[in-house]
Parts: C-alpha cells; structure tokens; sequence
C-alpha cells in the first residue's frame, strides 16, 4: 500500500501527464470566511440575473456535501492565453473562448484523472469540477497555494499571471496539503479598477458581477443591455478582458500547449461586417463547441447591435 506522500505526487504527476499547468491540494473543510463573503455578494445583488448563485449555498461552503466523506481538493489549472490575437480594430472576444468549450476539454481531462487514480489506488471516490456546480473554485485555487485573489477579483499565479481557468477534483483520498497562498502581489497597484469600463471593481476584491461586461454580453439571457451601459464597452462583443489585460503581472503569461484552445480561424480573421452579416445556420456550424453557443445567436446579434447604438 502507497502512503499518503506517494499519493500526493502520483497525483500531482498525473497533473502534468494531463497537461495542467498548475496542480495544489488543499484539506477538505467548510469555508467558513468565504460563506460571509459569498452571503454579502448575494444580499447586494452582486449577482444580478444569475439565480443560479442563489441556489447550493450549503454545497458551495462545503465539499463534503457534494463528495461524502470528502478529504481533500485537488485545484487544478489550465492556462489559456492565446499565441495569436484578434487585431483590436474588430469586435473582441475574450481570449478564454477562442477555441474549444473549455467545460468539454476539461470535463475529459477530469475523468481520466480520476480514472487514473482509481487504477493506480484502488476504490477511491471523487468529483471533478469546472464551472459546473456550486464550487468556490477561485477560494480552493488560494487555499491551495496556487495564487492569490487579485483586486479584479481573479486569481493570479506570480509566474505566468490569471489567464488560467480553474477545476477541482474533489475526493475522499487523503493527501497531504500545500500551504495556502498567504501573500498578496496587488501592492499599490489598481490598473484594473481605474480601466474596468463598467466601474465592476469594488473594493476587498468584490466585483459587482451585475455591472460587467462578461455578464451583460454572455449571462443576460433574452434582455436587452440597459441604456446606461451604452458607450462603455468600446468594441466587446462577448466576455470582457479589460481588467486582466492590464495587470502588470499577466505580461507573463505564455501561450497555451492545449491544442484544443488553438483559436478559431474566424475568431481570428471576422470583420466587423463578418460578424454583422454571420447567419444563424453559420453561427450553429462554425461556434458549434465554442463558448459563444452559450450567449447563443440572438445573444452575439444583441451585443453587436448594442456596439453600433
Ligand atoms: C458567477 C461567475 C462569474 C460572474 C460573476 C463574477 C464574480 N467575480 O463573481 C461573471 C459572469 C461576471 C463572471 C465573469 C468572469 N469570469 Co467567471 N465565474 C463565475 C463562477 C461560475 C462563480 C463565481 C462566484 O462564486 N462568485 C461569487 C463571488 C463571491 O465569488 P468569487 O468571485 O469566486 O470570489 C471568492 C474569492 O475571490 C474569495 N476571496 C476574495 N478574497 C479572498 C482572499 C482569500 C485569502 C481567500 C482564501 C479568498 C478570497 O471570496 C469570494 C467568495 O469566497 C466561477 C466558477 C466557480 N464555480 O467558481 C467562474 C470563474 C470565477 N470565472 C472565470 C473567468 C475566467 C471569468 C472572466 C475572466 C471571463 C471573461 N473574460 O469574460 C470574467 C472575469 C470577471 C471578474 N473580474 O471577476 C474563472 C476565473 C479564473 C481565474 N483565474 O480566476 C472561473 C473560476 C471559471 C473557471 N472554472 O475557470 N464570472
Ligand atoms: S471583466 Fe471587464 S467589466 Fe468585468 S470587472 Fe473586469 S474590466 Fe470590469
Ligand atoms: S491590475 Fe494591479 S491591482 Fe489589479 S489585479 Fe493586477 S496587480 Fe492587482
């Protein structure tokens, strides 16, 4: 039998065997001081049309609820900043959706972990996780020391920056724990609250998630973008960059080895008038496993319009 050590870096070897970029554990515990943090940001309204904040409160504070007997969480990241970029001139789309649905890719990859753990250790339980169920992912990535949360609420590694998305595995497998991230690289800086086009970024971290433009372009579903937004998201037509492209540490950030996040040619190479004259029938070929199918054809039209008013 393997101990918890040898556990610890199998685990943290299948990790990179599976192309993560960043692996760390933390123990299994309720999350005390982010349940506060959680609470407050639903009393504001902080998440505007996004019921589903509002629902699992009890399964976001604690894992155990969501994996029984839940000993550890393992916090993977996966690094998704581009090798190539869309000319500024255009109607932008965040780097995060210029390839495949990263909920696609890195469901797959979560599986085979687990799979891959259970061949190796035997009759282990677990959950992976990304962006699909009540987790507090960005508090795990800091317990886990894997960054810290900066003032435009995302979390930054101090060597390649925030352009990372974060999943979780969830399991009753005892490992041993890293260290949680206790330091804080903001300083003085406040780049992202000054150039936030929306004025999103509240201070202690807080982002009003009912003022940005990640959420007015992708989750406002079937509603119209209120008037006093117009002229503010220069030419954004879906998620919003502003905030993590002016942060002084994401000028480390190094492209992507993820083949599936290789753009879309017509990411890339749209005009202006590509995207005005982009059919439904097109929109359903082309952005078939891309993240644009979530803010879905009607969506895309919307915004582009929006940009034009
Ligand atoms: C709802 C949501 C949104 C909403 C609301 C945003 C928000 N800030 O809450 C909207 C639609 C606006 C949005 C936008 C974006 N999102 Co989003 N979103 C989520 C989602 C589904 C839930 C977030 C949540 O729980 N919000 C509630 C607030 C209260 O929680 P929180 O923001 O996570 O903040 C917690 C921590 O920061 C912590 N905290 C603060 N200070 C400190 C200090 C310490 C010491 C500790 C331990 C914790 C801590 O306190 C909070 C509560 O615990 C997560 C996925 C998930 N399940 O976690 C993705 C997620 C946060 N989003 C992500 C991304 C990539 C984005 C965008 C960059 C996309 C884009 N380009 O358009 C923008 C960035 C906007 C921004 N500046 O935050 C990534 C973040 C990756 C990263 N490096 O941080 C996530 C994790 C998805 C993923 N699986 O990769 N998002
Ligand atoms: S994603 Fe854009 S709108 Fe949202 S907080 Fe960052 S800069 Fe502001
Ligand atoms: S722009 Fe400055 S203040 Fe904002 S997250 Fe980056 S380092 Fe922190």
């Amino acid at each position: 039998m393997l101990s918890n050590s040898e556990h610890t870096s199998f685990v943290k070897k299948t990790a990179s065997s599976l192309g993560f970029d960043y692996c760390g554990i933390a123990k299994a515990e309720r999350l005390d001081e982010d349940a506060k943090r959680l609470e407050s940001w639903l009393n504001n309204g902080f998440n505007g049309s996004m019921n589903y904040m509002e629902n699992y409160f009890d399964l976001r504070i604690d894992p155990s609820k969501l994996v029984p007997g839940a000993k550890s969480i393992i916090t993977l990241l996966l690094n998704y900043f581009p090798s190539e970029k869309q000319i500024q001139e255009v109607p932008q789309v965040s780097k995060y959706a210029y390839g495949k649905d990263y909920h696609e890719v890195i469901k797959a990859k979560l599986k085979l972990f687990l799979q891959t753990l259970k061949e190796k250790i035997g009759d282990i339980h677990g959950r992976g996780f990304t962006d699909s169920a009540p987790v507090l992912e960005r508090s795990w990535a800091v317990k886990s020391g894997l960054g810290w949360v900066g003032k435009n609420g995302n979390l930054i590694t101090k060597n390649n920056g925030s352009f990372f998305f974060i999943s979780t595995l969830i399991t009753d497998l005892d490992l041993e724990a890293d260290d949680p991230f206790a330091k804080d690289f903001c300083g003085s800086c406040t780049k992202c609250i000054d150039n936030c086009p929306t004025e999103a970024i509240l201070a202690d971290k807080v982002i009003d998630g009912s003022k940005c433009i990640s959420y007015f372009t992708i989750e406002l579903k079937d509603m119209l973008i209120p008037e006093k937004m117009k002229g503010k998201f220069e030419n954004i037509l879906f998620g919003c960059d502003v905030c993590q492209n002016v942060c002084p540490w994401n000028r480390f950030a190094k492209p992507t080895n993820e083949t599936d996040f290789k753009p879309l040619p017509e990411i890339l190479n749209f005009s202006k008038s590509d995207w005005e004259e982009l059919t439904e029938e097109s929109f359903k070929i082309i952005f078939k496993n891309s993240p644009l199918k979530r803010a879905k054809f009607a969506g895309i039209k919307r915004n582009l319009k929006f940009l034009e008013s």
